[in-house]
């Protein structure tokens, strides 16, 4: 850590030297967070700032981020946009983690560029967090949010924190805003009554349980599970340890029936984090609720309302950040809704849904996944489904289960091969992947990845 800092120098030099800063952050959770811990740490020192969050950098965007202050703060983001920042803005920092386009002299943090790995081991919160640090070491309570960004980033996919993020989680202990524990790991432990926390959570799909309500309550019956109590809803969080350990025997009975693999059961369970000082059962409780409520912000093109959350208000703002993920979960629903009225076509190796203009194009490939655990398509071939996106393409998104996995379905190269073979590009993984295609060669497109389907499955 002390190398560390001494690298954030310049970074902390320029801060300390100059006034009436411009915060530019990224949109998402980790770039919400990285945004807010700056901006707490120059209220700290009575600076004055402005602070933006943004998605991209084009030059109708620029002109907009030069008007917002003096000197340029860049959080989260600017590294791999390095050329156009240089060219269009006089004074500026970056404190980053993603990878790094071109060179600047002004003062530039940047994880891969001090021998941390950017991906895997330090988020863009993190990296504001040692420049806070570096700032005042009064600064450690904003460690909190440090995690909290690197969960957004998924940092902690392989049950726990590895690397550098361990440091800063040790920090957070210290200062006494977090504890770590083992628990299952999934989102809503705090913030969801036990059927609503189990039945919309989609990773892993569970057929029978995710967006299936009754067969959710039968689930949590035939566990001997209570889902309420007193008049009042279960949360996870309520369970005893004795209940807690019985449901995720259940669960992982009933993943593996359901052929989930052993590793992804596993990773079901890992490192929690909490914010000691946050109420229980709010959404900023847990890092993994708080960031998911975060990113719904920034999804929603609120993500200034995602930066006053961050730096602590649990009011007003707070109310607009619960509200808009109250939205996000109607507009799963709606679209579940649209999908079991309007009907799921067989195109004989797969099943087709044309999400039509009722479906955002960012959330297809979640309701498509859902549709199984719903089951109102079967578990014998997999899903595709599509809508147009912003430029007028068709985006497909793929989804499978695990059965047809093990089977030897692979739907990464199934998207790939078949887009490439009508101009358009696709890829991922072998349970869920997407692809984006000219909007005339989308029937073409479907027979194409069909026939990669009938083969994969007939090995
Ligand atoms: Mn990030």
């Amino acid at each position: 850590m002390k190398d560390l800092l001494e690298k954030a120098q310049p970074v902390v030099d320029f801060i300390r030297n100059n006034d009436n800063f411009a915060i530019v952050c990224h949109y998402d959770a980790d770039g919400l967070c990285a945004g807010a811990l700056l901006a707490n740490a120059l209220d700290r020192l009575g600076k004055k700032y402005t602070i933006t969050p943004t998605k991209q950098m084009d030059s109708a965007r620029i002109a907009d981020i030069q008007s917002k202050g003096e000197h340029h703060l860049f959080a989260d983001f600017g590294s791999g946009q390095i050329p156009v920042i240089e060219e269009n803005l006089k004074s500026f920092a970056i404190i980053d983690h993603h990878a790094t386009v071109g060179e600047t002299s002004q003062p530039h943090f940047n994880a891969h560029l001090v021998g941390l790995d950017g991906a895997k081991e330090i988020s863009g919160a993190g990296m504001a967090y040692i420049v806070a640090k570096a700032l005042s070491p009064d600064n450690q309570d904003l460690a909190a949010l440090a995690i909290v960004g690197a969960v957004g980033d998924m940092q902690d996919s392989s049950g726990a924190f590895i690397g550098f993020n361990r440091k800063i989680l040790a920090d957070a202990e210290a200062a006494g805003v977090i504890t770590a524990k083992k628990d299952l790991r999934l989102f809503g432990r705090h913030s969801r009554p036990l059927v609503q926390f189990l039945m919309y959570n989609s990773d892993p799909i569970l057929p029978g349980i995710t967006a299936d309500e009754g067969g959710t309550v039968r689930f949590l019956n035939s566990a001997s599970i209570p889902i309420r109590q007193d008049d009042e809803y279960v949360y996870y969080v309520d369970l005893s340890d004795d209940l807690k350990r019985r449901l995720l025997s259940a669960l992982v009975v009933y993943g593996k029936r359901n052929f989930v693999p052993d590793n992804y059961l596993k990773a079901m369970v890992g490192e929690v984090y909490e914010l000691t000082r946050e109420k229980d059962k709010s959404f900023v409780k847990d890092a993994k609720d708080f960031s998911t409520l975060l990113n719904a912000c920034g999804r929603h093109e609120k993500g200034e309302v995602g930066i006053r959350v961050a730096m602590g208000d649990r009011d007003v703002y707070y109310g607009l950040a619960e509200e808009l993920l109250r939205q996000h979960r109607r507009m799963l629903r709606d679209g579940i809704e649209y999908a079991k009225s309007k009907g799921v076509t067989d195109t004989g190796s797969s099943y087709l849904l044309d999400g039509g203009s009722e479906i955002k194009d960012t959330l297809i490939g979640v309701i498509a996944g859902m549709l199984y655990g719903a089951q109102v398509i079967g578990q014998d071939k997999p899903i595709i489904a599509f809508s147009m996106d912003e430029e007028g393409h068709a985006k497909f998104s793929g989804r499978a289960t695990w059965r047809l996995v093990r089977k030897g379905l692979h739907l990464g190269k199934a998207m790939r091969e078949a887009a490439a073979s009508v101009g358009g590009e696709g890829g991922g993984h072998n349970i869920a992947a997407g692809a984006t295609v000219p909007f005339e060669k989308k029937d073409e497109f479907i027979k194409s990845f069909n026939k990669i389907v009938s083969v994969q499955l007939s090995a």
